[in-house]
């Protein structure tokens, strides 16, 4: 093997004081087989969160109408495929996997992080150029999922503690993490393999805290193709307080309970009740109208005026323009169908919807060809007051401007007298109180 290039060193022979000291980290549990056990985990869980991830994007549809809330993405736009309408849970369950899936990975990577501590500190902090690189990657990757995860779950909490547009710094941070994501299973997955081979998952769990012994830090080394001796095996190991086995059913176990905590939201029905970590999608009241409300009528200041005898529906297209009241509506040939409003802070629910299909709507006003049906809300102000639907959207027969759910009139905080409920369509296009639709191609009423 050719020497290694050798940096001019900026630092002294010796580590400072301090956790640059192989001395100062102590766990007798960390080594590289820790760290593949749950590297390996999260090896199976992240892809599922990137690729849910990316499809909620282009669920979103930002190539259409006024979509786009983020600005313009630039070489990182990507449209793989329009999104369909069918199966009509297709957005309940891929963003359910998204937020449940992501929720539960915390106390794994949190886990994971713990065991590589020490190699943070490692000394000399560069080794060579290419060390740099890996270091610089890893920065990469550790910000990327800790801002990844901790902006994920504030939204899902509906708390925005920053000044920046959630939308924007999840996707393009999901393109940061992804991409050191990648670079670091290539490079180390070989590691991973030879490290799981170095001990057996069945001994370990076997294993009690008395027979706890650090893995060797010379075979360690080894197998993680690093100058001896290895940096996560302690060089003066405590005596230790926790079995491997009790530290893998701390992080798996918590990951299981916060599993169980998160994934009624999406689920619904009976088990809706388990879901105490969703602090949104509660439900108000019950009855026809009692399932999970995003914002109130009250909280957007939408009150009876607006809604009252002197709404109208006006629909625009290039053939004509009609103001149509709620008896109009009524009058016109209803359709029902049982359809989910799902979130994209994970939570969903099924009613059964009636009303008129968008479709016969659009074909009042249009001349029959259109790409795209522009909706609008009473509603004055925030990013859910309008969208853009796909000619593909609205000609599924399902898809409805909803006047009735569950037999009864729509609630006032459901979206009374009007809303959008389209197949697989995501929550946030399902507008309520809808005010204006407009038949459009090109941009142009059509
Ligand atoms: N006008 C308007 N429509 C809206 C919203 C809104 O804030 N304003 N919220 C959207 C979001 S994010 C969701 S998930 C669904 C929730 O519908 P629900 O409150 O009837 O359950 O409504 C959508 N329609
Ligand atoms: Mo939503």
């Amino acid at each position: 093997m050719p020497e290694r290039r050798r940096l001019p060193r900026p630092w002294p022979q010796d580590p400072p004081p301090g956790p640059f000291r192989r001395t100062a980290w102590r766990s007798p549990l960390r080594g590289p087989w820790l760290t593949s056990v749950l590297g390996a985990a999260l090896l199976a869980g992240l892809p599922v969160v990137v690729i849910t991830g990316f499809l909620s994007y282009a669920a979103y549809d930002p190539s259409l109408g006024r979509n786009n809330l983020i600005g313009d993405p630039g070489l990182l736009d990507f449209y793989l495929f329009a999104w369909p309408t069918s199966p009509s849970w297709l957005y309940a369950a891929t963003q359910g996997l998204h937020v449940t899936i992501g929720i539960a990975l915390v106390p794994i990577v949190l886990a994971k992080l713990w065991s590589v501590i020490p190699k943070l500190f490692a000394w000399p902090p560069v080794r060579s150029p290419l060390h740099a690189l890996e270091r610089l990657s890893l920065a990469f990757l550790v910000g990327g999922i800790l801002f990844q995860l901790a902006t994920g779950i504030l939204n899902t909490q509906l708390t925005y503690p920053w000044s920046f547009s959630f939308l924007a710094a999840h996707y393009y941070g999901a393109w940061v993490f992804t991409a050191a994501f990648v670079l670091h299973v290539g490079l180390k997955l070989p590691t991973m393999v030879r490290a799981l081979r170095s001990r057996r998952l069945r001994d370990e769990l076997r294993t009690g805290l008395r027979h706890t012994r650090p893995e060797d830090p010379i075979a360690a080394a080894a197998i993680e193709r690093e100058p001896a001796p290895s940096a996560l095996v302690p060089a003066a190991p405590a005596a230790p307080t926790m079995s491997r086995r009790g530290l893998l059913g701390l992080a798996f176990g918590g990951s299981a309970g916060l599993l169980v905590l998160t994934a009624g939201q999406s689920i619904g029905g009976p088990v809706r009740g388990t879901a105490l970590l969703a602090t949104h999608g509660r439900t108000l009241g019950d009855g026809p109208n009692g399932f999970p409300v995003n914002k109130t009528a009250a909280a957007v200041g939408i009150g009876a005026e607006q809604t009252g005898p002197a709404w109208r529906l006006h629909v625009t297209g290039a053939a004509a323009t009609h103001a149509l009241s709620r008896a109009d509506l009524l009058a016109l040939p209803q359709h029902t169908a049982t359809l989910p409003i799902a979130c994209v802070e994970g939570w969903s629910t099924t009613q059964e919807w009636t009303g008129v299909r968008l479709r016969d709507l659009a074909a009042l006003a249009g001349d029959g060809e259109f790409d795209e049906l522009y909706v609008e809300s009473l509603q004055a102000g925030g990013s859910f007051r309008r969208a853009s639907l796909s000619a593909a959207q609205v000609r599924d027969g399902d898809a409805l401007l909803a006047l009735r759910v569950n037999g009864a009139d729509l609630s006032p905080d459901h979206g009374f007298p009007a809303r959008i409920v389209v197949p697989a369509l995501p929550g946030v296009h399902c507008t309520k109180w809808v005010s204006r639709l407009t038949v459009r191609r090109n941009g142009a009423p059509a």
